[in-house]
């Protein structure tokens, strides 16, 4: 029966219309003994310890207004599990047998993964009920496939990570890496040392936003941590559902919540406070015997609660101010003949990482810890891009992929006008979908150390566990392809297809997510003072409508996949309907349409290479940069003063340049501190005809706003911009001693 396996690629799946479902796609499948449909009653066993297996389904069949199974030793519409020992850990066969009843086969891990398929295909279907007609054969690329979630910066009840558990099950997620620590609160019960969580697990209060400086908090103090028996108890569910729990502790740096309770273990001794804004505290874990002690009877009760292998030390971030004027920390740095305090930090993680070897586990941790030199047992999760694991892997290292790039779902994942507020960047499902997790640089040998990746939820922006869920999914669903599936996975289109039938089966087992994969996006060019605007969607079910902001006599238009021209300024709107319901959320762009549209633009300066998406065209694009900004909708200069002409082609007459700026001190961007125009008719002799000087641009700046040089009617045609750059940042200011950066997104003239 067991007829021909074919990848993904070659599959029937049309024949029969099951697989489709499923997320992440099996490796492989092929024609097998038809049922009629998958709506069993009971199940069997050839193992006891397939019971847990079995509760877990039961569980979300529950949760799926289904009724659970009963044990039935013979009979129709059976479920009949089974362990093969001559299959891998993780891998599963689902093949149909006679009277509608299903099998599935394999390893110790196998047969739940393939309960978690069945499940997906009984439910994640848009109909409901799905006739299955395959034998399935299926097994993980990446041996670790990870989800990290941060409970210092916010803290979730267990109740809230048995969720969140349940959900990486789903998608067959095998690590669930529990960031317990950071200087913002300390959340794990440590018998020896109850002042962790006495004091360490509460702050007086959060900032609100990004309102870094000045500093608002929002006044409410906030606590919370987990009791040893609550962590033994996660652990165990974790484990029921074939996931391992890697706990992290941090150090020796984003320690200020631990050294706020036993200030003892710090450089200089001195209480400090949990800190209530975001980023790293000054204060670190001194390198002296004494904290290394207090560290190491710290990991001795993690490991009693943990059983993983790796336990997670953080490394990351790690302030060298308090190490620098630190007698013990410079005594050890000249006794131990290090060069500075880089290869101090390693001469720490070496110390710890040989105790966590000793006590038989193994020690990972964040990139940083190759600086100074690689502890010998170490395992590296790479964050800052994948160099940190390229590294690793070339010095024989285990390691986990985290880029920033790919993995960060702390980023924003769709346009920043139309999302919660986030930390950043930009990491939309496809592009996490598109993720590769070995580096092509990495050959042969070196290849094998990468074992597979992970998506961290660091919580800064996320306080609520509905805003956990949606910045998680479906960005989940699309990692678990990229490491279940590997590099065999179908490809986004087949996988948005897939996806659509999940996000109802997600609902309805309680979860949110976000629906910005509905979210339309825009091109546009300009052609003679026009702007045409071309409208795009991921799926083509349903239908693009649009319209212009305020102008309700319009109404709404729908997209008829002709570009849409724009010739009067105005706010664009648009957003994705399929059966008159809205689906995603709406996409809004401004457009200006002025006399420089399209017009030639150069600079005696280019923007800088990181702030120049578009160049210098940017700034005549009718564009005007939205807030919250978007970088490619802005060019920024460093420390540099452009001076900016405009070449209208033709004389004309103009009177006013609207100059469209930004202030953003905590991001190092400050307002130009003057502004100057001069017209000119054969691009030599210039003629200066308005300015602004700091004050007046101070006075006159609104976010959102342009800035406004007017003159009386004049003929030219060449318009120079000269805008002054603010000077190096001064004390006290984030950034202090930079240079400031100057913003532009649109010279608009009229
Ligand atoms: C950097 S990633 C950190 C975290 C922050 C995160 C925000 C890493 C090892 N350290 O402490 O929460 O950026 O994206």
């Amino acid at each position: 029966m067991r007829a021909v396996f074919t990848t993904i690629f070659g599959l029937a799946f049309s024949v029969f219309g099951s697989a489709q479902m499923l997320i992440p796609a099996p490796s492989s499948t092929a024609p097998g003994h038809q049922i009629d449909n998958l709506s069993f009653t009971s199940y069997s066993l050839s193992d006891k310890r397939l019971i847990d297996e079995v509760d877990v389904y039961n569980q979300f069949r529950t949760q799926l207004n289904d009724t659970p199974l009963r044990e039935e030793s013979q009979g129709d519409n059976r479920l009949v599990l089974r362990y093969d020992a001559d299959m891998q850990n993780e891998a599963y066969r689902i093949s149909a047998m006679t009277g509608n009843s299903v099998e599935i086969a394999g390893g110790e891990s196998g047969v739940f993964y393939g309960l978690m398929t069945l499940l997906q295909w009984q439910y994640a279907g848009k109909s409901g009920q799905i006739s299955g007609g395959e034998e399935m054969h299926d097994a993980p690329a990446f041996a670790w496939r990870g989800v990290h979630l941060d409970v210092s910066r916010h803290f979730f009840p267990i109740s809230f990570v048995k969720k969140y558990i349940d959900v990486l099950a789903l998608y067959k997620m095998n690590t669930f890496h529990w960031h317990l620590t950071d200087d913002q609160g300390w959340r794990i019960e440590i018998k020896k040392y109850p002042l962790l969580t006495q004091i360490g697990s509460s702050r007086k209060e959060t900032i609100v936003d990004k309102n870094f400086e000045p500093f608002v908090g929002d006044g409410k103090p906030v606590s919370g941590f987990y009791t040893q028996a609550e962590i033994k108890e996660i652990v165990q569910y974790a484990s029921q559902r074939h996931i391992t729990v890697v706990p992290e502790i941090e150090m020796p740096g984003h320690a200020q919540a631990a050294l706020a309770a036993y200030p003892e273990y710090s450089c200089r001794k001195t209480s400090s406070e949990v800190l209530t804004k975001w980023g790293e505290g000054y204060d670190v874990f001194c390198t002296d015997e004494k904290s290394i002690r207090f560290l190491e009877d710290i990991l001795d009760e993690v490991f009693a609660l943990f059983p993983s292998t790796y336990i997670h030390i953080g490394g990351d971030e790690v302030s060298k101010k308090r190490w620098k004027e630190c007698p013990v920390c410079q005594k050890n740095t000249k006794d131990h003949h290090l060069k500075n305090e880089e290869e101090l930090q390693s001469y720490f993680i070496r110390q710890i990482d040989a105790y966590i070897t000793q006590k038989g586990r193994q020690t990972i941790g964040w990139d940083e810890i190759l600086e100074g030199g690689l502890a010998p047992n170490a395992a590296v999760m790479s964050w800052r891009g994948v160099e940190g694991g390229i590294a690793a892997a070339r010095l024989k290292h285990k390691v986990v992929m985290s880029p920033g790039t790919h993995c960060y779902f702390d980023h924003y994942q769709g346009n920043p006008h139309s999302e919660p507020l986030a930390i950043g960047g930009f990491t939309p499902v496809e592009k996490v979908y598109a993720y590769k997790p070995i580096p092509d640089s990495l050959h042969g040998e070196e290849r094998n150390y990468v074992q597979g990746a992970q998506a961290n939820l660091w919580t800064e922006y996320m306080a609520t566990e509905q805003h956990v869920e949606y910045m998680l999914l479906p960005r989940l669903c699309a990692l678990s392809e990229v490491l279940w599936t590997g590099d065999n996975r179908p490809g986004f289109a087949d996988f948005s297809k897939r996806l659509r039938g999940h996000f109802d089966f997600l609902s309805g087992l309680g979860y949110h997510y976000s629906p910005s994969i509905f979210d339309v996006s825009a091109e546009s060019v300009v052609q003679m003072g026009k702007a045409k605007v071309d409208l795009h969607s991921t799926y083509s079910d349903g239908e693009i409508r649009y319209w212009f902001v305020g102008e309700d006599a319009k109404g709404m238009n729908t997209y008829q996949g002709k570009p849409i021209l724009i010739d009067t300024n105005g706010i664009l709107a648009a957003q994705y309907f399929e059966n008159d319901k809205a689906m995603g959320h709406i996409f809004t762009q401004s457009f200006l349409i002025h006399q420089a549209l399209g017009k030639s633009i150069t600079s005696s300066i280019e923007p800088s290479p990181y702030y120049k998406t578009g160049g210098l065209p940017a700034l005549s694009d009718g564009k005007a940069g939205m807030m919250p900004r978007v970088s490619s909708e802005w060019l920024g200069w460093s420390g540099k003063s452009p001076e900016i002409t405009i070449d209208l082609g033709e004389t004309s007459s103009c009177h006013t340049l609207e100059v469209y700026t930004l202030q953003e001190e905590n991001n190092w961007i400050y307002l130009p501190t003057a502004l100057e125009v001069q017209l000119s008719n054969d691009g030599k002799k210039f003629t200066t005809v308005g300015s602004l000087d700091a004050g007046a641009v101070a006075n006159a700046y609104q976010a959102g706003n342009p800035l406004r040089l007017s003159w009386s009617d004049r003929q030219a045609r060449y318009v120079k911009l000269k805008a002054t750059c603010a000077p190096k940042i001064s004390e006290g200011n984030p950034g202090s001693g930079e240079d400031a950066w100057l913003f532009l997104s649109e010279l608009a003239l009229h």
